[in-house]
């Protein structure tokens, strides 16, 4: 419900009832509320952890239960998103059938935003509270797309998040010139691929999973790409008993299934979270400000403090020091993977500026 300022028919329309409407004075404090970790969202519920040994990031000291609760009206339309750590009251057993309330929502350490496209005002914030997009790209069915990696590395860098690039189906394909693009970029990638036939006790297995391991531990995660690329696949393989469906890609359109329907926040064993996303088409990016796409991309900054004074670095743009950079290149598998760089910064910039 919209907050409202009182105007002159509340106070003569209800006389007396003074103190029962306190609209713009401070609401009730619910000192009783204890804190919840939403680990879940579904059409108005929500799933939380509450409790624990108090070594978890995210739960508080007390015995650790799952609990269901909906949203109170103190907190009217605000979005309550998975891995936001909020204020409950009600009953909080987690006993079946009961059901809390959120008074409040607390103070967010990072949100992840998108919007669908790039002209959308309209901006969903995807997930609090993480601090790591470990963005899964197959290397094959589905295809890697390069725009939509960089992307994801603006509305990282935009939210204050690490990225960590997570190439999966090596066994489909080579990950050489992807992990050749990002790493000078300074962004962390690991390789995955299904173990071959024989290795794993029930026939399916992803391999390595150590460096994946290492570069989760003790921090929150969380986990964005197409659909069928392999999130819930890897989010199975690292937490034992996740269970989360996976779907297939279709032979045709090499597109996946979109399997999963939404955000799913799983506690690692050792410590740490991972947030599992259903696949996205695409990374909207209305509400990046132009300024800052630039610092996403670390390597091209550099560069493009040479440029001359209002360059809009566009494919247009005169004496643009990027291009000169390009010309520059020592030897053509640099210069390919430069243009390359360049290319997918400038359709970023293009869409987002509304020069496409
Ligand atoms: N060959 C191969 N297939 C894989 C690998 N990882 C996952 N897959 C397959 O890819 C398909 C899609 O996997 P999912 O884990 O459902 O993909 P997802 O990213 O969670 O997809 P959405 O939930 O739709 O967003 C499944 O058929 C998996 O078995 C891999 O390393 N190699
Ligand atoms: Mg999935």
């Amino acid at each position: 419900m919209a907050r409202r300022v009182p105007d002159e028919s509340d106070f003569r329309a209800r006389p007396g009832k003074r103190g029962s409407r306190p609209r713009t004075k401070q609401r009730p404090e619910h000192a009783d509320a204890v804190t919840g970790f939403v680990t879940g969202v579904d059409r108005g519920r929500y799933t939380l952890l509450v409790g624990g040994g108090g070594q978890d990031q995210h739960v508080a000291a007390g015995e650790e239960r799952t609990i269901v609760a909906m949203k109170a009206r103190d907190i009217g339309r605000t979005r309550v998103v998975c891995g936001d750590r909020v204020d409950l009251v009600g009953d909080v057993s987690g006993d079946d059938g009961t059901l809390a309330r959120i008074v409040r929502i607390q103070e967010r350490s990072s949100v992840l935003r998108r919007t669908a496209d790039d002209t959308d005002p309209y901006e969903r914030v995807v997930v609090a509270n993480a601090d790591q997009l470990v963005i899964v790209t197959a290397l094959a069915d589905p295809e890697p797309r390069t725009r939509m990696i960089d992307r994801c590395v603006v509305a990282a860098y935009d939210a204050g998040m690490d990225v960590l690039l997570c190439l999966t189906k090596a066994d489909l394909a080579d990950p050489g010139p992807l992990r050749a693009l990002y790493e000078p970029l300074g962004v962390s990638v690991v390789v995955t691929r299904r173990a071959p036939d024989g290795l794993a006790p029930d026939g399916w297995a992803i391999e390595p999973l150590d460096a994946v391991r290492e570069a989760l531990a003790g921090r929150t995660s969380v986990f964005v790409g197409h659909s069928g690329v392999g999130k819930s696949t890897l989010v199975n393989a690292l937490v034992p008993d996740a269970q989360r469906a996976t779907g297939h890609v279709n032979d045709v359109t090499g597109r996946g299934r979109h399997t999963s329907t939404s955000a799913v926040a799983l506690r690692l064993p050792g410590g740490g979270w991972v947030i599992d996303t259903p696949g996205v088409r695409s990374f909207g990016l209305a509400h990046v400000q132009v300024d800052h796409l630039l610092h996403a991309f670390e390597d091209l900054d550099a560069v493009a403090a040479g440029c001359p004074r209002g360059c809009t670095h566009l494919d247009d743009a005169p004496d643009c020091a990027l291009d000169e950079w390009v010309e520059a290149s020592p030897d053509d598998e640099t210069r390919a993977a430069r243009a390359a760089r360049l290319e997918s910064f400038r359709r970023v910039l293009a869409s987002r500026t509304g020069a496409a």
